[in-house]
């Protein structure tokens, strides 16, 4: 009888999303269904998964292999270079958030695999466009590398899925803050820098401006919003490039406000660098009603409850409890 079991693999499996998607899709298939891969060498306690695989994903026979040896039903693609990083490596940023995603849908085009999962980002959003609550359907214009490479990765979504059939599904995220995984070259990531800094220092230089609002997320809403979407019915989804996903806008100067709650004697000063140019192309916030109608989005965290979790957690994993 034919098995209904997912076998999942993930790319990118030790990244911000990476770590904590894992954990939590062992939670629910069983770790001997996940198989986890990076660049990285095996690294026991980062993921619960059954399976790890050092593998570059650029590697299209291996990645290919490895699909077959494991019988891999369902792709989280994670694998990706972040705002930051790819502004001083275009070629190659081009290379690795693009042709793996292409390689993947392919595959399914073939039959090899049932359904992928590709993180898109705000940063697909750019020039001509309002600041405020940017909608689903808005004119695409980045101007970032990460952003151009994201928009192109959108198409080839929307590519597959009108030709072919493809089930390939998507989300805009915003900045995601974490305090499980250390950030990862991202512009939003003073978000999660300011954290350690603001328990080990008690003081932080924000790389972007105090007064700069962009849409963040915290990464347990991001893991639950990953999953609903994977779950929803495939009837029900309308948006075959990448769903907006707002959460919640804030400034480095708000955000230091919420610390100073936890931590009084916090101190901010703010010196920008090249990703504030990157964050000034970026919508400051987001329309995520389509995502909320298709497949019932929905928040837990605020800047509260975000803050108070973080500094909890991070407390306690810093040794500063
Ligand atoms: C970055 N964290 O800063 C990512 C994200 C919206 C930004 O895609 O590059």
């Amino acid at each position: 009888m034919e098995s209904h079991t997912e076998r999942i693999l993930i790319t990118g499996a030790l990244g911000q999303i990476g770590t904590e998607l894992t954990n939590r899709l062992v939670e629910i298939h069983g770790a001997d269904n996940v198989v986890a891969s990076g660049l990285d060498r095996w690294q026991k306690g980062i993921t619960a998964a059954g399976h790890y695989e050092r593998m570059d994903v650029t590697n299209t026979q291996l990645v290919r292999q490895i699909v077959k040896d494991y019988e891999i039903t369902t792709v989280y693609h994670l694998a990706s270079l972040l705002s930051g990083t790819s502004e001083k490596q275009p070629v190659f940023a081009w290379k690795l958030n693009l042709e793996p995603l292409l390689h993947f849908c392919e595959m399914a085009k073939e039959g090899l695999i049932q359904k992928i999962f590709w993180p898109s980002s705000i940063a697909v959003f750019g020039k001509g466009i309002p600041k405020e609550h940017v909608g689903q359907d808005v004119v695409l214009n980045p101007t970032t590398v990460y952003g151009i490479s994201k928009m192109a990765g959108e198409k080839w979504c929307e590519y597959y899925f009108d030709k072919h059939g493809v089930d390939v599904r998507s989300i805009r995220y915003p900045g995601l803050i974490s305090w499980k995984t250390p950030a990862g070259g991202g512009t939003t990531d003073y978000a999660v820098e300011i954290f350690y800094e603001a328990i080990e220092e008690g003081k932080y230089t924000s790389f972007i401006s105090e007064n700069t609002g962009m849409p963040m997320l915290y990464m347990d809403d991001a893991i639950d919003a990953t999953l609903q979407l994977m779950d929803a019915p495939k009837e029900n989804l309308t948006v075959h490039s990448s769903y907006n996903l707002g959460g919640m806008s804030f400034t480095p100067k708000q955000l230091a406000e919420e610390i100073r709650k936890e931590i009084p004697e916090f101190e901010i000063d703010y010196k920008p660098d090249f990703r504030q140019a990157i964050a000034d192309s970026w919508p400051a916030s987001i329309d995520d009603s389509v995502a909320k109608k298709d497949w019932g989005l929905n928040y837990k965290f605020g800047i509260s409850e975000m803050t108070g979790d973080m500094i909890k957690n991070l407390k306690a994993k810093l040794g500063k409890a």
